[in-house]
């Protein structure tokens, strides 16, 4: 079984990436950001509550979060692994992360990091909020809170992974063919273990 995480700060590319190495290794893609903007928009208690954390550029609980992928890992016990994008976010996530997977004996097999500097991560951003009508795409502040939150929050968890040996870092800037590359040389450095 393959697990993997994709890490970065907002903008590096994860959801982008996530598209290509889900295609290549047949795994289920887990993306919370993704399923948090689903439950907006379909109006539910739990997406009501995310918003309010969502658009100013926080995170949501942990305990959301966490519950959240708990009850898709134990939905699909059948899958060929996962790839989890924008999860874990927190020491606290990436520690409830691996009990659950340690305990059904499927652990991270690797961590992808997409390297990228905090302009090119803004510009993205900016960009994308031209088109994808979301209200942290489209203003700077909002946008310098998410990278300040994943500075404190998330870098962290760099030093979680490097410490278990499951952190592979890759140049997240360049094409985005480029990157695929990069990404799926680091996940067959992640197989020759
Ligand atoms: P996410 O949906 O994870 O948002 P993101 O970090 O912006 O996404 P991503 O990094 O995947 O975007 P991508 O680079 O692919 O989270 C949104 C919010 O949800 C968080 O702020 C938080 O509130 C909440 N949340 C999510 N997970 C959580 C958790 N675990 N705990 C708590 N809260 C959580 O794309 C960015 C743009 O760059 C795109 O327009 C793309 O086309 C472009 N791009 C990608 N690669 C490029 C390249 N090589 N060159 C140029 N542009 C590129």
């Amino acid at each position: 079984m393959l697990n993997l995480v994709l890490f970065g700060p907002p903008g590096a590319g994860k959801g982008t990436q996530a598209e290509f190495v889900k295609n290549k290794e047949t795994l289920l893609h887990l993306s919370t950001g993704e399923i948090l903007r689903r439950e907006i928009s379909n109006g539910t208690e739990l997406g009501v509550e995310a918003k309010k954390w969502m658009d100013g550029g926080n995170l949501v609980p942990d305990e959301v979060v966490i519950g959240m992928i708990r009850n898709i890992i134990e939905r699909n016990p059948d899958v060929k692994g996962f790839i989890f994008d924008g999860f874990p976010r927190t020491v606290a996530q990436a520690e409830a992360l691996d009990i659950m997977l340690e305990s059904m004996n499927i652990p991270i097999s690797g961590v992808v990091s997409l390297e990228v500097g905090e302009q090119e991560l803004t510009d993205r951003l900016l960009e994308r909020g031209k088109v994808s009508g979301r209200v942290d795409d489209q203003d700077e502040s909002i946008i310098a809170n998410r990278i300040a939150v994943y500075t404190k929050n998330t870098m962290p968890l760099l030093d979680y992974y490097k410490n278990q040996e499951k952190h592979f870092g890759v140049n997240g800037t360049g094409s985005i063919e480029e990157i695929a590359d990069r990404v799926a040389e680091a996940i067959q450095r992640i197989k020759n273990r």
